[in-house]
């Protein structure tokens, strides 16, 4: 297992092998932390995103107002890009499922952290970034997504990663993790 560590404050700032991206199956940008990574990353992340986007099959997925969205990645999956201007070697893209009170979807964001992790060790990563997937625009409950996390990362065992380090932007959620590593 890795060391896990947590800190309050903006994914962006910081200073890791690998960030990861809460971003959505088109890999084309979106707001939260999506947005905020390209802006600070800069132009070089979306361009492999774009050229990694046109090799993925062409997906059935459908936008939550129900047009189709061509290709993309599936939700709890996690593909690797540069992460351009950002103090990292990697950004990991991984899409997180959208919450919903009819159907549990929690293996899907198990999958987008142990995938992650995955991916991070295939590329050599000691140190990985997490933002609280899905908690944010895709409605996941704070301290279920906080449970989840903590725990998928607790039960990983990645060979390369030695801290897997959460970065909560506000003190709900930074207090939700906490609660989870007591
Ligand atoms: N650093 C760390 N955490 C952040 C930052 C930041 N700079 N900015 C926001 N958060 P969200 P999701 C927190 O909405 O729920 C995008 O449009 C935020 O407070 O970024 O997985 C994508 O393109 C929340 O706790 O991701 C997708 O369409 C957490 O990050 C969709 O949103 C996740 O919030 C994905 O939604």
């Amino acid at each position: 297992m890795a060391a896990i560590e947590l800190v309050q404050g903006d994914i962006t700032r910081q200073s890791v092998d690998a960030i990861v991206n809460a971003a959505n199956s088109s890999l084309l940008g979106g707001g939260g932390v999506d947005g905020a990574i390209h802006r600070r990353g800069g132009p070089a992340i979306l361009d492999e995103c774009r050229k990694l986007r046109a090799s993925l099959p062409h997906s059935r997925l459908r936008s939550s107002g129900g047009t189709p969205i061509g290709k993309g990645l599936p939700t709890g999956q996690a593909v690797a890009t540069t992460a351009g201007e950002l103090d990292a070697r990697w950004v990991i893209h991984t899409v997180g499922p959208v919450y919903s009170q009819s159907e549990d979807r929690s293996d899907l964001l198990v999958s987008c952290y142990r995938e992650s992790l995955r991916v991070a060790d295939e590329l050599g990563a000691r140190t990985i970034a997490f933002p609280a997937i899905s908690t944010g625009v895709y409605g996941w409950p704070i301290d279920d997504g906080a449970r989840i996390a903590v725990e998928t990362v607790r039960r990983a065992t990645p060979t390369s990663v030695e801290e897997a380090r959460f970065v909560l932007f506000d003190e709900r959620s930074y207090a939700a993790f906490a609660g989870q590593l007591r």
